[in-house]
């Protein structure tokens, strides 16, 4: 009796020791691939399957136009897949990355990790390899990547991401040629249009500590083909380790993957930072680089807390995720301001 008074009276006064296992936590409001994730849970499913189904969702729906086929086409106009899955139990991780004609780069991912020893693959080998794992090899162009694409190609193929090469590629379309001379380019303003890249990172912890974490995104749109952004690079895009926590991160990619922020998130919560102090840290070690840089992240311990932080820049001032855990029946939408 007296033992349980004083547990409930620890909780109270105390909640952050207070647990919230299982968890799920993703970036950006993608409602549905958080019930997937957690769905899965509930069902037995282990962290990794959760992290599967949830980006798989995603892929399916095409969360945003950023996530699955259809949606950033780069300078060919073709849609192509980075994605990476990572096991905080193992420190096994399996991703692709500049993968073409297959639709669920997630699974890819996933057997990279479990039907290799590789971690990661890339472009046609990969789409290769994917189909000889029994994924379907289908086109991933629709009617709508394929009016950006051409009304980009209509628009003198602005904005495009060349610097020091002629033709002058603020002002007209390839074939480009290097300059001799190196000047300074003003990066195309990412932040212009922060719809336009809103990859899914999720983290996905159980009862026992199990911790995993996973991304998948089209990545840029009108890349310069063969580009990879930061969601299949470890440490980058994500990062699990069931000693410590899990972080995973959304935004400008070729800027946020110079820094690993979910590496840092993941090292400062195992320092003892609260998640959302470790979220804040990794955007702020990037913004002292890049104070316009567009970019969030999510982070949670092995206790189930979690946190985000995020890049104040023009149009996007707050940021949105989700949660799923056992305080509510329903993926939970959560906000934070931006830093
Ligand atoms: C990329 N980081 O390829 C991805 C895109 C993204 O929110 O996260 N968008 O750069």
């Amino acid at each position: 009796m007296f033992v349980s008074l004083l547990v409930s009276a620890l909780s109270v006064l105390c909640p952050l020791g207070q647990t919230s296992l299982p968890l799920v936590v993703n970036t950006w409001p993608f409602k549905n691939a958080t019930a997937a994730a957690w769905r899965t849970l509930q069902s037995g499913g282990s962290v990794l399957d959760a992290v599967e189904m949830g980006c798989a969702c995603c892929e399916m729906e095409q969360c945003d136009g950023s996530v699955g086929y259809g949606g950033s086409p780069d300078e060919y106009g073709e849609t192509t897949l980075d994605a990476m899955i990572m096991n905080g139990n193992t420190m096994e991780v399996g991703a692709v990355a500049d993968l073409r004609r297959i639709k669920n780069a997630i699974g890819v991912a996933r057997a990279v990790m479990e039907r290799t020893d590789h971690t990661l693959l890339v472009g046609e080998s990969a789409s290769v390899f994917a189909e000889n794992m029994g994924f379907i090899a289908e086109d991933l162009t629709t009617n709508k990547s394929l009016n950006i694409f051409t009304q980009w190609l209509k628009g003198n193929c602005q904005p495009n991401y060349r610097k020091n090469v002629f033709p002058d590629p603020s002002m007209s379309c390839g074939p480009y040629k290097p300059k001799a001379t190196l000047n300074q380019r003003k990066r195309v303003a990412q932040h212009a249009n922060t719809r336009s890249h809103d990859t899914i990172g999720m983290v996905a912890l159980d009862q026992n500590g199990h911790v995993a974490a996973g991304t998948s995104t089209n990545g840029l749109t009108h890349k310069v083909p063969g580009r990879v952004g930061d969601s299949p690079i470890v440490g980058a895009g994500a990062y699990a380790d069931s000693s410590a926590g899990a972080a995973t991160a959304t935004g400008d990619g070729d800027v946020m993957m110079r820094f690993l922020p979910s590496y840092l998130a993941v090292e400062l919560m195992r320092a003892g930072a609260d998640p959302s102090a470790a979220c804040k840290t990794a955007i702020s070690r990037i913004k002292r680089h890049y104070s316009d840089f567009f970019g969030a992240i999510i982070c949670a311990n092995t206790t189930g807390h979690f946190g985000a932080a995020c890049n104040k820049v023009p149009g996007f001032s707050q940021f949105h995720y989700m949660v799923s855990n056992s305080e509510s029946d329903t993926p939970l939408m959560k906000s934070v301001d931006c830093i």
